[in-house]
């Protein structure tokens, strides 16, 4: 019989401490893969609807974790939601990916607010307290925002992009301005994560997307010392500190200094190489690469081997390396999660 919560194998596994196994979630658990997220989706009309209803927000989170038994559920929300309540607007097309009224100029970026989050976003809390009554503290509760950077491209970009070419022209020609909206989207961010772990979130993620286009260097320079002033203000919260960044191989220092206690890669990093990078200093989260949910249950099986392989024992949250890709199986994400399970169990 298994003695630990999921939330105590959670919050063991942040701190490094000995688990009866390796916890699994993954990112973007909930969403399009699943057909009963497609049909509350459906019910709600339109995905802003869906995030901005609580109850259906709590129920998109935890379908996931009631149909695979995963180990943590993520409250449904997006990244973006925040820079609505700064005050631009965004909409997602049916069918397409976020748009939003780009923001061009310093003049705009003077004009962006620094919302309350209890007044502009109840719902992501709400959304967080229902979830935890939900899970009644067996499962844990993740938190979210996106990285400055991240939500800076997408301002700038007005949607996504490649390359994000608008958002870095503007650093380069605008730079002080870039980090003006930098330093405003981290003074909206900050209260928001705080809130969440007030309102029972028992970890918080920073999702940095795009920080992958920035060389070592610039990423120190402009996105680095925003993380650090999140992190340095959540640590009173309390709670483990997540930061996942796409594309991170060339930032596994920066990441380490960022004041996180956990580091989350996607599949192109080696996990046992950035164990000695940061001489073992941190829980590691990863790093599946999704389009393995593609391969048959043999092949499946063996990449999942692989990673456990460059991360054993403790300290380390099996994950995807970037998100569960629409068209997955769910029959496959079930059998990722129990593979894990069976093949990290201590015996008895
Ligand atoms: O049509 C639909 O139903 C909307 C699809 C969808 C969903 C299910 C979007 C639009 N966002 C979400 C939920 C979401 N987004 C969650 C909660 C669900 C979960 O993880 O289980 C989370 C954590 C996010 C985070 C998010 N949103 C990120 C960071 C992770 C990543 O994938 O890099 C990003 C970049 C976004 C922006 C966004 N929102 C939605 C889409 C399709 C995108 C990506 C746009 C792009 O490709 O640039």
């Amino acid at each position: 019989m298994n003695l630990m919560t999921k939330r105590e194998l959670f919050l063991r596994a942040c701190r490094k401490e000995p688990v009866d196994r390796t916890p699994v979630w993954l990112m973007r658990q909930a969403g399009r893969y699943l057909p009963s997220y497609r049909a509350l989706r459906e019910k709600a009309g339109d995905f802003l609807t869906l995030c901005r209803t609580p109850e259906m927000a709590a129920e998109a989170a935890l379908q996931p974790v009631r149909q695979f038994g995963l180990d943590a559920a993520i409250v449904f929300s997006d990244i973006l939601i925040p820079l609505e309540a700064m005050g631009v607007p965004l909409s997602f097309a049916e069918g397409e990916g976020p748009r939003l009224r780009p923001v061009s100029s310093a003049g705009d970026i003077k004009e962006l607010r620094i919302p309350d989050p209890s007044e502009s976003m109840p719902f992501v809390m709400m959304a967080i307290e229902n979830l935890r009554s939900e899970l009644g503290g067996r499962v844990p509760v993740i938190g979210f925002g996106g990285a400055p950077f991240t939500l800076a491209c997408y301002a700038l970009e007005g949607g996504s992009s490649r390359d994000f070419r608008k958002a870095l022209q503007f650093l380069y020609s605008e730079t002080e301005a870039f980090e003006n909206l930098l330093d405003r989207i981290t003074g909206a961010l900050i209260p928001f994560l705080d809130a969440q772990a007030r309102a029972g979130a028992d970890a918080i993620q920073l999702f940095e997307s795009w920080g992958g286009l920035l060389s070592a260097r610039l990423y120190r320079r402009f996105a680095l010392p925003r993380i650090r002033r999140i992190f340095a203000s959540l640590k009173s919260a309390g709670v483990p500190l997540i930061l996942y960044v796409n594309g991170a191989s060339h930032l596994v220092e920066e990441m380490a200094s960022s004041g996180a206690d956990v580091l989350s890669f996607d599949s192109r990093t080696v996990l046992s190489e950035a164990r000695e990078r940061t001489s073992g200093a941190f829980c590691l989260q990863g790093n599946l690469e999704p389009s393995s949910l593609f391969a048959p249950r043999e092949v499946l099986e063996k990449e999942i081997s692989e990673i456990l392989a460059k991360a054993p024992g403790r300290g380390h949250i099996f994950n995807l390396g970037h998100g569960v890709l629409p068209g997955t199986d769910p029959g496959k994400v079930k059998f990722l999660v129990e593979s894990v399970e069976r093949m990290t169990r201590s015996a008895p």
